[in-house]
């Protein structure tokens, strides 16, 4: 039979439950488990405080069964996108323009986000399908950890099948992207290096001026203020690396007004109905 602990004269607690209450064998297991859970760790990546550049990698934000959870949810993502009416939400490789010329993206891409948005890139411009329950969720769950009280309104998802598949070195400063806000991206499944570097070419002094970090399973990289302004970033091609990696870049777009439909003026009633009364507001002439 398994003893039980007393701990007289202290309130001590381990994940909620009273020590007191636990057996040794559980109280054993439990402290193994936490040992060997990662814990959250915050370190900065880039910091000028000047020119308002912040970039801070969270690593485990996610917990190594949120991110199991999370790369299942991805491996199956196509079947979200029946719920739009374009292809936006289904992972695949796009066609973009490059100084005239067609290439497909050396990777696979998504959106899903609020009603409207989209996201424009070397020529070609990706529609988001509508949120599915697992991604409100997380963009959510991203976002109180960031203290943003903002909700995120769109999610750009890459997929990379392995190491041979990349993104070249690129700023996310395009007119479709509140400047300023913070672009939160969270990676998946195998790691990979990514990087950043000056974008302007006097400030880059040979290979030490390019920063790496290494996102794993479950890391949270944010990329705040005037990051995008001043700095761009790419994920290298790699031999090392050959299982599948997804990363998700929650993102603040500005959302079009929606377009007004002109409306065809009617014709001059030609017998007016006698009881017709004569509008007082403009909405009741919208009643019409
Ligand atoms: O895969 C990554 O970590 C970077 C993705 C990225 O740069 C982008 O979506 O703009």
């Amino acid at each position: 039979m398994a003893r039980e602990i007393v701990i007289k004269g202290r309130n001590l607690n381990i994940l909620g439950i009273p020590c007191h209450l636990l057996s040794c064998e559980k109280l054993h297991m439990l402290k193994q488990i936490l040992r060997s859970a990662p814990t959250q760790k915050t370190t900065r990546v880039l910091r000028d405080r000047e020119r308002d550049v912040n970039v801070q990698h969270h690593t485990h934000f996610l917990t190594k069964n949120e991110a199991d959870t999370l790369l299942a949810e991805l491996k199956t993502l196509d079947k979200y996108n029946l719920m739009a009416d374009h292809d936006g939400g289904q992972l695949k490789q796009r066609v973009l323009r490059f100084y005239g010329k067609e290439v497909v993206t050396p990777r696979q891409t998504a959106a899903f986000g609020d009603p409207g948005t989209s996201y424009r890139f070397s020529g070609q411009r990706q529609r988001a399908a509508p949120w599915p329950p697992f991604l409100l969720e997380l963009k959510q769950q991203v976002a109180e950890f960031l203290g943003e009280e903002k909700p995120f309104n769109f999610v750009l998802i890459n997929e990379y099948k392995d190491g041979s598949q990349t993104i070249g070195w690129h700023a996310d400063d395009e007119r479709d992207i509140e400047p300023g806000s913070v672009i939160a991206s969270l990676s998946v499944g195998d790691e990979r290096d990514f990087r950043l570097r000056p974008k302007d070419p006097s400030e880059r002094h040979g290979r030490s001026t390019t920063t790496s970090v290494r996102l794993r399973h479950g890391d949270l990289l944010a990329m705040h203020g005037n990051t995008q302004k001043h700095y761009e970033h790419s994920v290298p091609r790699t031999k090392k690396h050959r299982k599948p990696r997804y990363n998700l870049t929650f993102r603040h777009m500005n959302v079009p007004p929606p377009k007004t439909r002109k409306r065809k003026r009617s014709p001059e009633p030609i017998d007016p109905l006698p009881t017709a009364k004569k509008p007082r507001h403009s909405k009741d002439i919208l009643m019409y």
